[in-house]
């Protein structure tokens, strides 16, 4: 007999069952779903790591669980493929760039390719038509209590709508997927609302719609859905960049010296160590700067400041479906070449897809670095709810003036990206120019 328990969610506790999807005497297959959680952000399946048979089902829906808590108990018929292992972490790559484990949420039902390419792009064109009608805003916790599975809640997220709203015409008033695509249907057809006298605007931007434009009028196109990331990352971007009074400051430092060291230290490391990065020390160097300056280690929370006291650095990671952002704990705690090592590990998750929300929350402030691509300096989006962000250009040889004549120096571009709410732009230049000043003599990050 085997336990099947809730695999670690990240931080989550006592998150309800919405839904019990296998009951006594059921054979299950290994990720075959056994139990769909909610958060307040989104909902996720729980698969079985295990074949076999279920004995006994010890949850209900309302229960609430946590990382442990039993699910049901199953007669043992094979181990554990190694794919299963992974698969939770598979299913919440989508955090990307938002903090609390925004992708706890549920990977779609088996559709055939040619289904989930047309659903999802009719699925994207109703989204951003609905958005134009504006559902007004969602009541989380009337469309919390509809009858739905995951995946029509997931659907229903996506595209802006209230399920409290929908009428479901499922078994006992479940609300179904074809209900919600209904529910767009009407909505869309109803007329759009004229636009609101000068007089009353202010509290609404006044925004013109989407162009719609059939693009196959200027030449061949081909359709393709947006991956999960990117569209996860999507919507917590665009919500950032129009919620947070951003403010980007830009600044170069020295780091001659510094890769002076780096090389060194690179070449005198044993074969199979990861490399040393300007990466990682700038990790180091932001933690020594917020040291400095707590004011950028906190989060707006209402009316209140959250002084956060532990220095976890987030990094933005490029992966082949999209941009995520894993998090360094403690890396006041961690040494140059453990930050190194412990970002190549996680850089490898990231593109392989298997990074845990608990690997992308908490972040102090993030990086995002373009060094290795090219670039001098750019604009990048906080990642809320941290309050600021470094982005890093490619240093380049440049001519400075030493008081006698100029020398080569290596030169690196560095932007901050600061949330006005929480800091001021003295603040900022400060913050700026002391993590120049650390990175052009790093021996002042050990003081
Ligand atoms: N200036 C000059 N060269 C740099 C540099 C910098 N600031 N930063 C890195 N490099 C060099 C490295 O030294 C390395 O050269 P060698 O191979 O000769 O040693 C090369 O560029 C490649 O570096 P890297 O990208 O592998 O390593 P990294 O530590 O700089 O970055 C990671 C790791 C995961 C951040 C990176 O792979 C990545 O994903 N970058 C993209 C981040 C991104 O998408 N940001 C935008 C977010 S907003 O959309």
């Amino acid at each position: 007999m085997q336990e099947l328990k809730v695999p670690d969610i990240g931080d989550y506790r006592n998150i309800p069952v919405i839904e019990v999807l296998v009951c006594a005497g059921e054979v299950v297959a290994v990720d075959q779903p056994l139990v769909t959680l909610e958060s307040d952000k989104a909902t996720m399946d729980v698969p079985s790591v295990f074949a076999g048979t279920i004995r006994e089902v010890l949850l209900k829906p309302g229960d609430r669980v946590s990382h442990g808590s039993v699910i049901a108990h199953l007669e043992f018929d094979a181990p554990a493929s190694n794919a299963s292992a992974s698969v939770l972490a598979a299913t919440h790559t989508g955090t990307a760039i938002s903090d609390a484990a925004t992708a706890f949420s549920t990977p779609a039902r088996p559709q055939t390719p040619k289904q989930r390419t047309e659903s999802t792009a009719s699925e994207a064109n109703a989204g951003a038509l609905l958005a134009d009608r504006s559902e007004v805003t969602v009541d989380r916790a009337r469309a919390g209590k509809a009858a739905a599975g995951p995946s029509v809640r997931k659907l229903a997220r996506e595209l802006g709508v209230d399920l409290s709203k929908v009428a479901g015409r499922g078994r006992n008033a479940r609300v179904v997927r074809e209900d919600v695509l209904a529910h767009v249907k009407t909505t869309l057809s109803k007329p759009a609302q004229a636009a609101a006298p000068v007089e009353a605007r202010g509290t609404q931007p006044d925004i013109l719609p989407w162009p719609q434009v059939d693009f196959a009028k200027f030449g061949p196109v081909e359709r393709r859905p947006l991956s999960r990331i990117r569209k996860i990352s999507g919507a917590n971007l665009h919500r950032n960049w129009v919620m947070i009074p951003h403010v980007t400051n830009f600044d170069q430092t020295d780091v001659t010296e510094l890769e002076v060291l780096r090389t060194a230290l690179n070449r005198e490391s044993k074969a199979g160590a990861a490399k040393v990065t300007m990466l990682a020390f700038l990790v180091k160097a932001c933690v020594a700067a917020l040291q400095q300056f707590p004011q950028f280690n906190v989060s707006l929370d209402g009316q209140e400041l959250v002084q956060k006291r532990y220095f976890h650095i987030g990094f933005a990671a490029d992966t082949p479906n999209g941009l995520v952002v894993p998090v360094i704990r403690d890396a006041d705690r961690k040494g140059v070449a453990a930050i190194a090592t412990e970002m190549a590990e996680l850089a490898g998750l990231a593109r392989e897809g298997k990074l845990t929300p608990a690997q992308m929350q908490g972040g102090s402030m993030s990086i995002s670095s373009l060094g290795g691509i090219g670039g001098s300096h750019f604009t990048p989006i906080i990642n809320a709810p941290e309050v600021a962000i470094l982005g890093v250009g490619r240093a380049s040889t440049q001519p400075v003036w030493n008081g006698s004549a100029f020398e080569p120096r290596l030169i690196l571009p560095m932007s901050l990206s600061w949330d006005h709410r929480a800091v001021d732009g003295a603040e900022a230049g400060r913050f700026l120019a002391w993590l120049a000043t650390l990175m052009a003599d790093f021996r002042r990050v050990l003081l």
